[in-house]
């Protein structure tokens, strides 16, 4: 198993698989002219409407408080910014897309840049989609994710800022995401609060599974596959047997 991973056992789930941060550091920044950089380590992106929390995630999940600027003004993080961690995966903020103020050709930029991305990358092993928890999701949020389904990504979506509703609330909510996306069945959707950091080790979970998938079965059964450690548990032995 690789040194930085960690297992853990929590609500009522054993052998989540978490990520011990030991480094994390913006390597690339791409513009709108910028190429695409050849990288070969495993790359998770981040899209989302501007302001949605994109860079605050990416901050909650590498503990640290301002590594991806954030800022209460949309249309903060407008490349996409390559993080290097552990020099063992990508992080990708996406640029924010949706917001009025910017003008029509920088809203084109975005669209080109996510575009090009998608379909540029290599490396590319989880696409996340972040929608705010407390609303339906707009034109741009349904356009976004049939735009990821249609590159050939299954979008894993995170419903942000899970700590402004009740937690009373929270199931229709999640409802309200998945029929407003129109998600496909099957379609993980995992809540997150970059304030409270709840959720953070099932995204972690995701993560670890898609870019690392033989660790992930080396956590959960010391080695082997499930199957093969199930196949090789010997018979319990009854009064009668030897
Ligand atoms: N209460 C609360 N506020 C959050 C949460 N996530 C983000 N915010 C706030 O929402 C605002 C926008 O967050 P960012 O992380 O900058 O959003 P972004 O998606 O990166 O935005 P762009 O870079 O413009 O695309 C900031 O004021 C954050 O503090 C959350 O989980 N809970
Ligand atoms: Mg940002």
């Amino acid at each position: 198993m690789r040194t930085n991973l960690e297992r853990k056992n929590m609500y009522g789930r054993e052998n989540i698989m978490t990520m011990i941060i030991k480094s994390a550091e913006l390597e690339t920044v791409c513009g709108i002219t910028s190429r695409l950089p050849d990288n070969h380590l495993p790359e998770v992106a981040f899209a989302g409407k501007s302001n949605v929390g994109k860079s605050s995630l990416i901050n909650g999940l590498l503990n640290r408080k301002a590594l991806a600027r954030t800022s209460a003004q949309p249309g903060k993080t407008q490349t996409i910014n390559f993080y290097n961690i552990n020099r063992e995966l990508y992080f990708v903020d996406l640029p924010g897309y949706g917001f009025a103020k910017v003008p029509k050709t920088e809203k084109e930029k975005w669209g080109t840049m996510i575009e090009r991305y998608l379909h540029g990358s290599k490396q590319l092993c989880a696409v996340f989609l972040l929608v705010d928890i407390r609303h339906e999701p707009g034109q741009n949020d349904i356009m976004m994710y049939d735009w990821i389904c249609h590159q050939g990504y299954d979008p894993i979506i995170i419903a942000t800022k899970l700590d402004k509703i009740k937690r009373s609330q929270v199931p229709k909510h999640l409802k309200m995401l998945r029929q407003g996306l129109g998600v496909k069945q099957g379609t993980l959707l995992l809540p997150f609060s970059a304030l409270t950091r709840q959720g953070r080790d099932e995204i972690w979970d995701v993560i670890v599974s898609l870019c690392f998938p033989k660790e992930e079965e080396e956590g959960i059964s010391g080695g082997e596959s499930r199957e093969e450690a199930e196949a090789e548990q010997p018979e319990k032995s009854g009064p009668g047997k030897v």
